[in-house]
């Protein structure tokens, strides 16, 4: 596939002067570029492919490099690099003198924060918030979170702060409903919740547009809102955190996505947006496998990964995680802790012994 549009935009301002059916194509060329050149490189392609039409909406939306874009989990900016005038340079990937393959201060002055992975977003945009309002400069934070690095301990104290600071912010959560590996834990359960009370988004947001000129008739509506929640799903945690939630939406449509966040840029106060998407979106291979699509070295997009004949070189972590498990047979009192990921952490197999 060629990439016509993709190749006329260096900067993101190209890109804000793209009319929406514009912006359309250019997510699919651009979806089509970083599948091409992950198999040529081999880097992380999931993760990648799920943040494509998210990126497009961001750069669109707001006026980066002024605002400032925090991306938490460096594995999911590849499509960010490649709007951000670095298209050329993504075929030296993670290579020795190459890109980063995650954000880098003294890579761009699109990377506002230097970060791998993860949960320091929200902190990070919560400062350059305060910073700004500090020093009267007319320019807004946006902190973008997968569901896994939200469930990290840091995240919860810049929730924590961000719900009190009247701070103009805006969180937003890439629900993609893996963590690199399958989910674990309580705030996972929390997010399906949320998803699945569409009814409760679409019951709200309908009595607002509609009595929204109809000042006392807005407030029922908002004791309405009160009483929706408790009755279909519960408040949001977020919510209860001081923020104001929105969502879910489709992650992958942007008519969702841009007149969203053109809303939400304009609000004050800490602001939420839960966006849902699919990792490996576009690539049916990577959509039914994402966590073989997570990370893989080369590999021919019209073949998808192939097994190796020769015997498989050995990682550190498998030598890791067979020295857990070798240890956890003659110990039964031995207990392993993922990082909130099975197969990207050593515990691999020691976790699929014990479940
Ligand atoms: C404090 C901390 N805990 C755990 C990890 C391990 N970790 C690396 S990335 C990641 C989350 C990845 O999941 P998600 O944010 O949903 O992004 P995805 O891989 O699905 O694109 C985690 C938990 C970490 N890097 N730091």
């Amino acid at each position: 596939m060629k990439h016509p549009l993709l190749e006329t935009i260096q900067s993101p301002a190209d890109l804000r002067r793209l009319s929406r059916l514009e912006l359309k194509q250019l997510a699919s060329e651009l979806r089509d570029f970083v599948l091409h050149s992950v198999a040529q490189t081999g880097g992380h392609l999931s993760s990648n492919l799920g943040t494509v039409e998210l990126t497009i909406a961001l750069h669109y939306v707001f006026h980066t490099p002024k605002d400032r874009l925090v991306w938490d989990v460096g594995h999911q900016t590849y499509p960010h690099k490649i709007l951000t005038g670095r298209r050329d340079r993504m075929s030296t990937l993670k290579q020795m003198g190459g890109i980063s393959g995650f954000p880098r201060r003294d890579e761009s002055e699109y990377d506002t924060f230097g970060t791998a992975h993860s949960s320091t977003s929200i902190s990070a945009a919560l400062g350059m918030a305060v910073a700004a309002r500090q020093k009267g400069e007319d320019r807004k934070a946006v902190a973008i979170i997968g569901d896994g690095a939200m469930s990290a301990g840091m995240a919860f104290e810049a929730l924590n702060n961000g719900g009190v600071s009247h701070a103009d912010m805006l969180v937003v959560l890439n629900d993609n409903d893996m963590s690199i590996s399958p989910p674990v834990g309580a705030l996972n359960r929390h997010l399906a919740r949320l998803m699945s009370g569409k009814f409760y988004a679409t019951a709200r947001d309908t009595a607002k547009t509609v009595l929204k000129n109809a000042p006392p008739l807005f407030e029922l509506a908002k004791r309405f809102e009160e009483h929706a929640k408790g009755m279909v799903v519960p408040g949001t945690i977020f919510e209860e955190f001081g923020f104001n939630y929105v969502g879910p939406i489709d992650g992958h449509d942007l008519d969702s996505l841009i007149p969203t966040l053109e809303n939400l840029r304009d609000l004050k106060g800490p602001q939420f947006l839960h966006v849902v998407t699919k990792k490996g979106y576009g690539y049916k291979l990577a959509e039914a496998d994402p966590v073989a699509y997570h990370g893989p070295g080369k590999f021919d997009p019209a073949k998808g990964l192939v097994k190796s004949s020769g015997p498989a070189k050995v990682s550190f972590t498998q030598v890791f995680g067979d020295w857990l498990c070798d240890m956890a047979a003659v110990d039964e009192r031995l207990v392993g802790i993922t990082p909130a990921m099975r197969e990207g952490s050593a515990p691999g197999d020691f976790c699929l012994a014990i479940t």
